[in-house]
């Protein structure tokens, strides 16, 4: 009977202690490292957060990535209580990154091309609060230019008949990481390739402060005509050409 507890006590379901260093299984960096000189961080939910990270770990210039839980009101979920929807968080990746390499607005263009953000509390098939459109920035200097992409990717999606963003966007100072087994889940042998993402197909094109670094050919990587496109790509990151 202890064994069993004992058992329960030490399983992976457990969420990561914020302080425990993990090595991100493609980057090779740690997952829960902070920001360094020339570095920053942001946190965006885009439905479950299996395909979103791997969207993001794939893009040059990215640090690490990890994947957790934030924007609720209880203090370390697991992913069970998330999923319940009553703890009001969402599914979100953490990433961080290299701003000599890679410029915010690469991220944003990401972000909203990746998912629908006109679904309210849902991705596609999964549906509830859990898997809510979200940008939680935690470096108050980035809310202009997010919201300066949302006001034109809303413009983009006027054009194409879709409804209002209802992306959550704001200032949070928390975020729990997921269990490890949802750590680079998609890049774990023998894992379920799943993704419910459920994207526009909307370019987001140049907006006020926008300053891209990353170039066509690392685009072409994401076609999003292709269902599921990011479970058809390899685990690696896309290779900057000289
Ligand atoms: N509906 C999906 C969501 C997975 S994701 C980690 C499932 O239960 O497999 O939210």
């Amino acid at each position: 009977m202890f064994k069993f507890l004992k058992k329960i006590m030490n399983s992976e379901e457990l969420p990561l202690k914020n302080d425990v260093n993990l090595v991100h299984k493609i980057l090779k960096t740690n997952i829960n490292r902070d920001p360094k000189n020339k570095e920053d961080e942001i946190i965006f939910g885009c439905g479950c957060f299996w395909g979103t990270e791997k969207c993001f770990w794939k893009l040059p210039g990215v640090v690490t990535t990890s994947v957790g839980y934030a924007g609720g009101h209880k203090s370390n979920p697991t992913y069970y209580e998330v999923c319940s929807g009553l703890t009001g968080h969402s599914e979100v990746v953490r990433v961080i990154w290299d701003k000599s390499e890679i410029d915010i607005s690469d991220l944003l263009k990401m972000f909203w091309e990746c998912h629908d953000p006109t679904q309210k509390d849902r991705q596609g098939n999964d549906i509830g609060t859990q898997y809510r459109s979200a940008i939680y920035y935690k470096n108050e200097n980035n809310k202009k230019i997010i919201l300066a992409s949302k006001e034109k990717y809303q413009k983009e999606l006027n054009k194409k008949n879709f409804g209002s963003i209802e992306t959550e966007i704001k200032m949070i100072e928390t975020y729990y990481y997921a269990e490890q087994y949802h750590q680079q889940y998609l890049a774990l042998p023998g894992s379920r390739q799943y993704c419910s993402a459920s994207p526009t197909n909307v370019n987001l094109g140049d907006f006020i402060g926008s300053n891209y670094k990353l170039k066509d050919y690392v685009w072409e990587n994401f076609n999003w005509e292709v269902d599921k496109c990011v479970l058809r790509s390899d685990n690696n990151p896309i290779k900057i050409k000289n």
